[in-house]
C-alpha cells in the first residue's frame, strides 16, 4: 500500500511538471520564441556615469599607442576594472603595425566571478585612431582623433555596467575586454585592423578560457544611432543578434536597434568568432548616407566629447544589463 501511494506521488509530479513545460512552450508560441506581450523592465545605468567614464577618456587626448596618453589612459583603466571587478589583468604585447612599426599595446581583462564556467565576454577597443583620414579639411588628415564615438563610447558604457554589475552581481560570470590597437589600420588591408583581438583570441587571458557568446560595442555614443544587423555578426552568431534586438525592442529601443540588415565589418569580433571560436556580435553604427558606410564623425576630427549622447549610451548599456540579469 505504502509503495502504490509512493507510485501515484511521483506519476503526479511527473505529470506536473509536464503541464508547465508545455504551458511555457505555449506561451513562447510560433517561431519567434522571444515576442512576449510582457515589457521588460529597464536595469539601473546611469547615463551620467557612463558619459563621465567617456570625457576621462578623451581628456587625456588621442589614445595612439607608444603615446603618454596612451599609457595614463591605461593605468585609468585597469584601475577602473579594479575597482569594479573581481579581477583584473593587463596582457602587454608588441605589435607590429602595417607599416612595420612597434607598438606597446595592452589589452584590459576585468572578470566578475572568474571560476564560473557559465560566461559571457563584453569588449570594447580602447584605443584611438592616430590619422583623421576620413576629415574633409585635408590639413586635418595626418592629426590623430579623440575617438569619442570610435573608442570611448563603448568602453564608457561597458565601465558604467561593470559599476552597476558590481552593485548587482548576475548569476552568470563576466569578462569584459578592452581590446588595444583595433584602429591602427590601413585602408584595404583588412588583417591591419584589430591587433589587439588578434592577439587576445591567439593567447586568451585564460588557459582554455571560453565563453558562451559575446557582445562588442563600437561606436555606441552618437546621437540617433541606429544599430543594425552587422553580416559577420550574423554569420557566426545570429541567435545571439536576435536575442539581444528582441530584448532591445521590448524596453522600447526598437528605433535604435532595428531587425535590418546592414553590411558586413571586420572588426574585433570577427578575430573572436574565427580565431577564438566564441560567438560574438558587433553592436555597431553603420550609416548608408555619409559616403563612409559609418557616422559623419568618423575618423575626423569631429569625433569628440561634443557629439555624445547620453541616451545613446544608455540605450545601449540598459539594453545589455538586460541581457546579463535575464541569463541563467
Ligand atoms: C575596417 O574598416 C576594415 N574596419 C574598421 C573597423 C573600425 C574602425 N571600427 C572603428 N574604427
Ligand atoms: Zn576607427
Amino acid at each position: 500500500m505504502k509503495r502504490y501511494i509512493f507510485v501515484t506521488f511521483c506519476i503526479s509530479i511527473l505529470v506536473s511538471l509536464l503541464l508547465v513545460a508545455c504551458d511555457r512552450d505555449k506561451k513562447k508560441g510560433g517561431e519567434n520564441t522571444e515576442v512576449e506581450d510582457t515589457p521588460l523592465e529597464a536595469p539601473a545605468f546611469d547615463a551620467d556615469s557612463a558619459f563621465y567614464f567617456v570625457k576621462a577618456q578623451t581628456d587625456f587626448g588621442p589614445r595612439v599607442p607608444n603615446t603618454e596618453a596612451h599609457r595614463q589612459c591605461a593605468a585609468y583603466l585597469k584601475s577602473k576594472l579594479a575597482e569594479f571587478c573581481d579581477t583584473v589583468i593587463a596582457q602587454e604585447f608588441t605589435a607590429t603595425a602595417f607599416d612595420g612599426t612597434k607598438l606597446q599595446s595592452c589589452n584590459l581583462i576585468g572578470s566578475f566571478a572568474p571560476e564560473n564556467p557559465v560566461r559571457i565576454v563584453l569588449a570594447s577597443h580602447w584605443d584611438s585612431r592616430p590619422w583623421a583620414n576620413a576629415d574633409p579639411d585635408e590639413g586635418n588628415q595626418k592629426k590623430a582623433i579623440d575617438g569619442a564615438n570610435d573608442g570611448a563610447s563603448g568602453v564608457g558604457v561597458l565601465l558604467e555596467m561593470a559599476r552597476q554589475l558590481s552593485l548587482k552581481h548576475p548569476t552568470i560570470g563576466v569578462d569584459i575586454v578592452f581590446f588595444d590597437v583595433e584602429d591602427y589600420g590601413s585602408d584595404g588591408q583588412s588583417d591591419s585592423w584589430g591587433l589587439g583581438s588578434q592577439y587576445w583570441s591567439k593567447h586568451p587571458h585564460r588557459e582554455g578560457y571560453h565563453a558562451a557568446y559575446g557582445m562588442l560595442l563600437d561606436m555606441v555614443g552618437a546621437p540617433g544611432a541606429r544599430f543594425r544587423y552587422e553580416q559577420i555578426s550574423a554569420t557566426y552568431a545570429r541567435s545571439t543578434l536576435t536575442h539581444v534586438w528582441n530584448i532591445a525592442e521590448r524596453l522600447g529601443y526598437g528605433g535604435t536597434f532595428v531587425a535590418e540588415a546592414a553590411h558586413p565589418i571586420t572588426d574585433d569580433h570577427y578575430y573572436v568568432n574565427t580565431i577564438a571560436g566564441i560567438p560574438m556580435i558587433d553592436i555597431i553604427h553603420q550609416d548608408d548616407n555619409t559616403g563612409t558606410g559609418f557616422p559623419a564623425t568618423w575618423h575626423t576630427m569631429n569625433d569628440n566629447i561634443d557629439h555624445i549622447d547620453k541616451n545613446t549610451l544608455a540605450i545601449v548599456g540598459k539594453t545589455l544589463l538586460c541581457v546579463i540579469y535575464n541569463e541563467k
